[in-house]
């Protein structure tokens, strides 16, 4: 068995039973052509990155069990304890398509995993949250490499909270997120969830890479529970926009209402939802 499906030399800690357990099958185009699973890393972002400068294939899916240093946007901190779902996945999309959607997009995969394969009402928080509930389930943290204005790779990274006890959760973190086990109420099979997560988030992308991305955007609009809402997005260095929120522009950003009645478009900051339109109670 080979100790290494990167193609890159082996990994001293790399699980090679479960890269072939989770590529039994697959049979994607793109996602998941490689995988390497390691124990624990500081973050799979940091790990992808390592990879994708060294040339690594693109599709190419870096998994580990435990992260000690996982992160969020503005560097905030992920909680990575064993369970979850954190990954990184190297893309090369076309330097002059939009990689802002990528996030939408990879958000869209994990919603859309949650709802057929395991009957669980996921919804989209622009730009990077899945939630349950008023839960978050999930987070996306995408990065890019850059020559210029033009994107040399791009790392998407998930956080999904699969088999996490509420009681790993740090207490902060309680009540403001949830987890596959905890609302199935059993453990899921990580391979499996794997399997339909990077099958969905394979074709999306095939979509997304070949210009027929439209059915996507209106799944997509169909699971935001941002859109139709009251929100409040901070941009930083009190940059604030406050409205009824109305779209998603051509680039993954978000078009809002003002109170005033003129349209914004913001591409990337802090959204909060004032008052949220509930339309997603059923599957
Ligand atoms: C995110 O940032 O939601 C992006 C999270 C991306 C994590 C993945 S895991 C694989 C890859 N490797 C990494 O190092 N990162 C990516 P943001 O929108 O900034 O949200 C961060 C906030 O989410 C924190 O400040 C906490 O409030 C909350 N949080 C932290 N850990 C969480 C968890 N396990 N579940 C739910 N919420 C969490």
């Amino acid at each position: 068995m080979r100790s290494n499906a990167s193609g890159l030399g082996s990994h001293p800690k790399t699980d090679s039973i479960l890269v072939e357990a989770v590529k039994r099958g697959l049979n994607t185009r793109v996602v998941g052509r490689s995988i390497v699973f390691l124990d624990e890393t500081t973050s799979t972002n940091d790990e992808a990155k390592k990879l994708a400068t060294q040339g690594a294939t693109e599709g190419t899916v870096v998994l580990a069990k435990v992260q000690t240093a996982g992160r969020g946007r503005l560097g905030r901190q992920w909680y990575s304890p064993p369970g979850g779902v954190w990954m990184s996945i190297i893309l090369r999309p076309d330097p002059y398509r939009v990689i802002q959607k990528i996030t939408l997009l990879a958000g869209l995969a994990v919603a859309k995993t949650l709802r057929t394969f395991y009957k669980i009402n996921a919804v989209l928080k622009w730009p990077n949250d899945v939630l349950v509930g008023d839960k978050k389930i999930c987070g996306i943290l995408t990065e890019g490499t850059f020559e210029g204005e033009i994107p040399l790779y791009v790392l998407v990274g998930i956080g999904l909270n699969a088999n996490i006890d509420e009681e790993a959760l740090r207490e902060e973190l309680r009540s403001e997120a949830t987890s596959v086990k905890k609302l199935i109420r059993k453990e899921v099979s990580i391979i499996e969830l794997l399997r339909h997560l990077l099958k969905t988030l394979d074709q999306d992308y095939q979509s997304f890479v070949s210009n027929k991305d439209e059915k996507l955007w209106s799944e997509y609009a169909k699971l935001s529970s941002t859109i139709g809402s009251d929100v409040r997005v901070d941009l930083g260095e009190g940059e604030v926009y406050e409205g009824r929120a109305e779209g998603i522009s051509p680039e993954g950003g978000l078009i809002i209402k003002t109170e005033g009645g003129s349209m914004v478009t913001v591409l990337g900051g802090d959204c909060i939802h004032l008052k949220t339109k509930r339309k997603h109670e059923k599957g």
